[in-house]
């Protein structure tokens, strides 16, 4: 597989169950990626070392996962001008909504694409870089779209075991 273009970054190894259906939405559209474990809080210099030479090690876009005081997603943002989307992962004392304000709601000047808080928010945000890379990837934008038209072909027209 070619290098990767999409670095996957969480906060912790616990984020990885919820991470993980970034990698697996990238893996169907064959975006290759890294993912790796970058703590704001734990492991800054490996945070600074990742975001300051994210573009020169060849990544396009960062996909950044963390939960409670999660910070990492904003300050990779704030030492790259690579498009990063933070995914706010769900933790257990306030459902991740400390997550998703700890990400959404950076100052103007240094964005962040905020996605849903679990699940959802790390598939989307892998469907976004990928539809960011499909800009210069015709082969790409194909699969994007073949990708949606499964998934709406796979949306059956009336619901299972209704009640008579
Ligand atoms: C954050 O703290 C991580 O992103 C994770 O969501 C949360 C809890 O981390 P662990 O205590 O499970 O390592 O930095």
């Amino acid at each position: 597989m070619s290098a990767p273009t999409v670095a996957i970054i969480m906060g912790s190894q616990s984020d990885w169950a919820t991470m993980r259906h970034a990698a697996e939405t990238l893996d169907a559209l064959g975006v290759p990626y890294d993912a790796r474990i970058v703590s704001a809080h734990r492991t800054p210099d490996r945070l600074v070392a990742f975001a300051k030479g994210a573009r020169a090690e060849g990544f396009k876009v960062v996909i950044a996962g963390a939960g409670g005081a999660a910070h990492l997603p904003g300050m990779a943002a704030a030492m790259t001008s690579l498009p990063v989307f933070g995914v706010p992962v769900e933790s257990k004392a306030l459902s991740g909504q400390d997550s998703l304000l700890s990400i959404v709601q950076m100052p103007a000047g240094v964005p962040v694409g905020t996605l849903a808080i679990g699940r959802a928010g790390a598939v989307n945000a892998a469907l976004l870089a990928a539809a960011v890379l499909a800009l210069s990837d015709g082969a790409l934008a194909d699969r994007l779209d073949a990708w949606r038209a499964a998934q709406s072909a796979a949306v059956a027209e009336r619901p299972e075991n209704q009640d008579p």
